[in-house]
C-alpha cells in the first residue's frame, strides 16, 4: 500500500529545519548547492497560505511556494519587462501563444514502480492541451493559445532519483542530468515525491535554466492512483506556475492578491469542490474551478482570460 500523500503542499521532511522555517518557496534544494533564484529564497512565509491540495490529512505547502514579498517582486519585474516588450514595439508578441515541446521524463524506482505508460503520457498531454485550450467550460474558459506536443519521452531507471527528487541535492543532481532544451521546453519529471507537484517559475530560468521545470507525483496522472487526484490535472496546475501564474488566494483576501483581475480574491486555499464557497467579502465567489485554486481535478476546469494574459506575457518576457 502507497504511503499518503501529502498533497501538493508538503516541503520534503528532508529539507533542512532552516530551509523550512524560511521558505515558502524558493527550491529549497537550491539552498544547499546553488544559488537560489533572485528575489525568493532570503523570503520568510507570511502565513497566509493554508491547507494543501492533497489527500485527507495533509499538511504543510506546495514546494517553491512564493512569498507575497517576493512575488511583489517578481510581477514588478514582469510589469516591467512587458512595458519594454510593448515600448520596443513588439506588443503582438505578448499575445502570440506557442506551441511548446514537451520532454517527459518518468523515472522509475525498485522492480519498476513509477512506470507511465506511453498511452497515458498521451493522455496527459491530452489533458494539458484540454485545459489550456479552454475545452473544459466552453465560453467561459479561456483559450490562452498555448498548445503542447510530446517532444520526447526519457525512461530512467533510478531509486534516488524516483523516491529522493524531495532532496534539493537529488532533485538538483536528476534535472541537471536529464533536463533537455531551452527556456521553450516544457521539461515533466514523474517520481514519487510527498506532494502532488512543484514547478519553477519563468523568472528562474536565467539563475537556474538547469532546474527548469516541472516535477510531478506519479500517482497523479490520468487513472493513476492520487484519489481525487487521478485526472492528470495536478500538470495542469504546475504547468500554470512554469507559465507564470500564482495559485488563486496568493496574498489571500486583497485587491491584488494573484495580479489578475478577473480572479476573485479568496483567503484560503479550497479544498473539494465546496460550490459557492466565499472565503473573502471582497467581489465574486472562490474561482473553485479554477486550475490554479486547490481543488479536486474534477472541480477544475478552467484558466481565467485574465490568467491567459498572464502567461502570454510571461512567455514575451522570459521564454520565447
Ligand atoms: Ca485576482
Ligand atoms: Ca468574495
Ligand atoms: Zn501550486
Amino acid at each position: 500500500m502507497a504511503l499518503p500523500k501529502l498533497g501538493r503542499a508538503l516541503i520534503a521532511p528532508t529539507v533542512a529545519s532552516v530551509a523550512l522555517a524560511g521558505f515558502v518557496l524558493a527550491q529549497p534544494a537550491l539552498v544547499a548547492t546553488t544559488a537560489a533564484p533572485a528575489g525568493a529564497a532570503e523570503e520568510c512565509a507570511d502565513g497566509a497560505f493554508s491547507a494543501a491540495r492533497g489527500k485527507p490529512g495533509s499538511s504543510g505547502q506546495e514546494r517553491n511556494e512564493v512569498s507575497q514579498a517576493a512575488a511583489k517582486r517578481m510581477n514588478k519585474e514582469l510589469r516591467d519587462k512587458v512595458a519594454e516588450i510593448r515600448a520596443d514595439g513588439e506588443g503582438a508578441s505578448l499575445t502570440a501563444g506557442a506551441s511548446i515541446p514537451v520532454v517527459f521524463h518518468v523515472v522509475t524506482g525498485r522492480k519498476g514502480v513509477g512506470n507511465v505508460s506511453d498511452a497515458t503520457i498521451a493522455e496527459q498531454i491530452d489533458v494539458l492541451n484540454a485545459g489550456f485550450a479552454g475545452v473544459e467550460n466552453p465560453g467561459v474558459a479561456a483559450n490562452t493559445g498555448f498548445t503542447f506536443h510530446l517532444q520526447q519521452t526519457k525512461r530512467w531507471n533510478n531509486s534516488r532519483w524516483f523516491s529522493r527528487t524531495d532532496t534539493p541535492n537529488v532533485e538538483s543532481e536528476m534535472k541537471s542530468q536529464t533536463r533537455v532544451g531551452d527556456a521553450g521546453t516544457l521539461n515533466v519529471w514523474s517520481v514519487d515525491i510527498g506532494g502532488l507537484g512543484f514547478a519553477t517559475f519563468p523568472s528562474w530560468y536565467s539563475s537556474d535554466p538547469e532546474l527548469d521545470g516541472v516535477v510531478i507525483d506519479y500517482t497523479s496522472v490520468p487513472g493513476g492512483s492520487a484519489t481525487n487526484f487521478d485526472k492528470g490535472k495536478t500538470l495542469t496546475h504546475e504547468v500554470g506556475h512554469w507559465m507564470g501564474l500564482w495559485h488563486t488566494f496568493q496574498g489571500g483576501c486583497t485587491t491584488t492578491n494573484d495580479e489578475v483581475a478577473d480572479t476573485p480574491a479568496q483567503s484560503s486555499s479550497t479544498s473539494g469542490c465546496p460550490a459557492g464557497r466565499d472565503s473573502c467579502n471582497l467581489p465574486g465567489l472562490d474561482p473553485i474551478h479554477n486550475y490554479m485554486d486547490y481543488s479536486y481535478d474534477d472541480c477544475y476546469n478552467q484558466f481565467t482570460p485574465g490568467q491567459s494574459t498572464r502567461m502570454n506575457n510571461a512567455w514575451a518576457a522570459y521564454r520565447a
